[in-house]
């Protein structure tokens, strides 16, 4: 332990604690562009400086360790000077356009030149400065480089925490830019869409593409039957945007608003992630009896299925056939409910509200997205641009009344919701997956081994005497080791180490998702969760087989778990 005093008060830390994260400890807030927790620090915007007492040393806090009897000032005259002059140089290089930028009331850069009572832009916009590019290519998430304050962050996310290498910095000095290498255009680059770099940018440089107004649009369509489904994260993080306490799950609230809004039918994901547990589910138990391409992997996050396609395409045999949750509802919205409801599937048009980037990408990928013989999916929004949506059209989100989905494509059990969470897959494919090997249900339905925010999870599941080995990856570079483990022990000619691996792009699961609410931490992504697994703790329904709706749809229009009606709507081929 190092003891030290900062701003008068004494202080005990881990030897190697940071001076910022040690004044935190005493709630004392030093200013950062750059720092991150997600992500180590790197000196990149220089606001963070603090004093040295007795030795007039002005040190970056970010990443200085504090030191046996240091006593440090986080805060006077000076010090606050020094950190205005830096904001007044970062803004000297950065567009003045903040009304009309997307990250306007929601901008780090601008809370703090807010803060710091910046009224005039002190030094000239430097002149001659290499030209940024305004890359919109993924139409998933789109680059500003103009607005770029180097601060690194999401060059950090994308190489170090997703492993992807798709964004860096060209060129030196006043010239430096945020691009992928060559300069190339970022769809043309390894970029597998996560959206983590949007979700890391302090300031306006990366955001989502914007949809909304193709949605309104929609929805003032006559001729168009506008209906919506709501992903499971979602609705434990859209109360941030109205001052919520984080996790609160606003499921009922999110309903009634997007009915206001329009949309003519309003269904739950959730439901769609109990209907992917009943293939998915039995895909597993069929391979783990045959002994088939194991581990099977689940497939069901979009920027995975692009990652794997691109950098781990030997692996392609190991993959869950089955569609993502959102595509089920999609093709079963164009199909069994438009036939129920007598609605013309052409008129349908159906959106998805994610907490996912890389769904923008997902809904287009492959024919098997357009199996209703229409694009199943029409939109996805993100999180970010549904708030966006509610704020724009008055409705009074904290005081509206509750309502529930549209039947029937609105019923979930609390194994769908958990879907949003790291390892939550999983554990609903268990639940379910005891029951196809037993034939018998669970006492208990929950498997905590498979929950928590560690990168890699692994444990062995006891089904009734029979061990069934799994593990659970989330954040791509944990993904990526987590592979190349598998990859190995497949070319040594040895047994698969595992039975059954979940993995999500982001750090957390979908709770963490690209197009989430800003600020994400561990923090929130532990009571984002939170608020997921007391969603499932309070459903009558714990199982996915067990829901009612699900039953019905198979009795109905689907006919058995993996069979011909069920190939032909509901999986999915990859491509190398
Ligand atoms: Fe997810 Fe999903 S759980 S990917 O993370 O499987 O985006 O929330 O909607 O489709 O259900 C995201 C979240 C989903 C899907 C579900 C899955
Ligand atoms: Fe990298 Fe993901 Fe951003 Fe693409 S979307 S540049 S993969 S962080």
């Amino acid at each position: 332990m190092v003891k030290a005093i900062i701003n008068g008060t004494e202080i005990q830390v881990k030897e190697g604690t940071t001076i910022l994260e040690a004044a935190r400890l005493v709630n004392i807030n030093i200013p950062t562009l750059c720092k991150h927790p997600d992500l180590v620090a790197d000196a990149g915007c220089g606001i963070c400086v603090v004093r040295v007492q007795g030795t007039g040393k002005m040190l970056r806090a970010c990443c200085t360790a504090l030191e046996e009897g240091m006593k440090i000032t986080t805060h006077d005259p000076e010090i606050v000077k020094v950190r205005k002059n830096v904001l007044e140089l970062i803004l000297s290089n950065h567009p003045k356009d903040c009304l009309i930028c997307a990250r306007n009331n929601d901008c780090e850069l601008q809370r703090l030149s807010s803060e710091f009572g910046i009224r005039d832009a002190y030094y000239p916009l430097i002149v001659g400065r290499k030209k940024h590019k305004h890359d919109e290519s993924t139409k998933t998430i789109d680059i500003e480089g103009s607005k770029c304050i180097l601060c690194g962050r999401c060059v950090q996310v994308c190489q170090k925490n997703q492993n992807v290498w798709a964004l860096s910095f060209l060129g030196r000095g006043i010239n430096t830019v945020l691009s992928p290498a060559g300069e190339i255009e970022l769809n043309d680059s390894p970029c597998v869409k996560c959206g983590q770099c949007s979700n890391h940018c302090p300031v306006g440089a990366i955001v989502e593409h914007d949809e909304t107004q193709k949605v309104w649009d929609a929805l003032s369509n006559p001729d168009l039957f506008p209906v919506v489904q709501i992903a499971p994260a979602v609705r434990v993080s859209i109360g941030e945007a109205f001052g919520y306490p984080i996790g609160t799950n606003l499921t009922g609230k999110l309903i009634s608003s997007l009915k206001k809004l329009g949309f003519k039918g309003v269904f739950d994901t959730n439901m769609g992630a109990d209907m992917t547990i009943m293939e998915e589910g039995n895909e597993f138990v069929h391979r783990f009896k045959k002994k088939d391409n194991m581990p099977l992997i689940t497939s069901c996050c979009p920027a995975w299925v692009d990652f794997l396609e691109k950098f781990h395409s030997d692996m392609l045999d190991n993959f869950s056939t089955c569609k993502s949750p959102h595509e089920i509802i999609g093709v079963l919205s164009k199909t069994y409910y438009a036939k129920k409801h007598n609605v013309d599937p052409s008129k349908i048009f159906m959106v998805s509200i994610m907490p996912c980037t890389a769904k923008k990408y997902e809904i287009h990928r492959s024919e098997e997205m357009f199996a209703s013989g229409h694009q199943d999916i029409d939109i996805s929004l993100t999180t970010r641009e549904l708030a966006r949506m509610i704020k724009q059209s008055g409705i009074d989100f904290k005081n509206i009344e509750d309502q529930k989905a549209d039947s029937i494509l609105g019923a979930y059990s609390g194994a769908g919701t958990i879907f949003g969470a790291t390892g939550g897959v999983m554990e609903a494919a268990l639940r379910t997956a005891y029951h196809v090997i037993t034939g018998k249900e669970l006492s208990k339905v929950e498997f905590k081994q498979v929950r928590g925010l560690k990168g890699i999870k692994e444990a062995n599941i006891d089904i009734d005497g029979t061990t069934v080995r799994v593990a659970i990856a989330h954040g791509l570079a944990n993904v990526d080791h987590l592979l190349k483990e598998i990859e190995k022990t497949k070319a040594e000619g040895k047994p698969s180490p595992y039975d059954f691996v979940e993995v999500m792009a982001c750090e957390g699961g979908c709770v963490g998702g690209g197009g989430q609410p800003y600020g994400v931490t561990d923090e929130l992504r532990k009571k984002r969760a939170a608020g997921l697994y007391k969603d499932d703790e309070s459903s009558k329904v714990r199982c996915s087989h067990l829901n009612p709706a699900v039953i019905q749809v198979y009795k109905e229009f689907v006919g058995e778990p993996l069979g011909p009606q069920a190939h032909k709507l509901f999986h999915n081929k990859y491509t190398k």
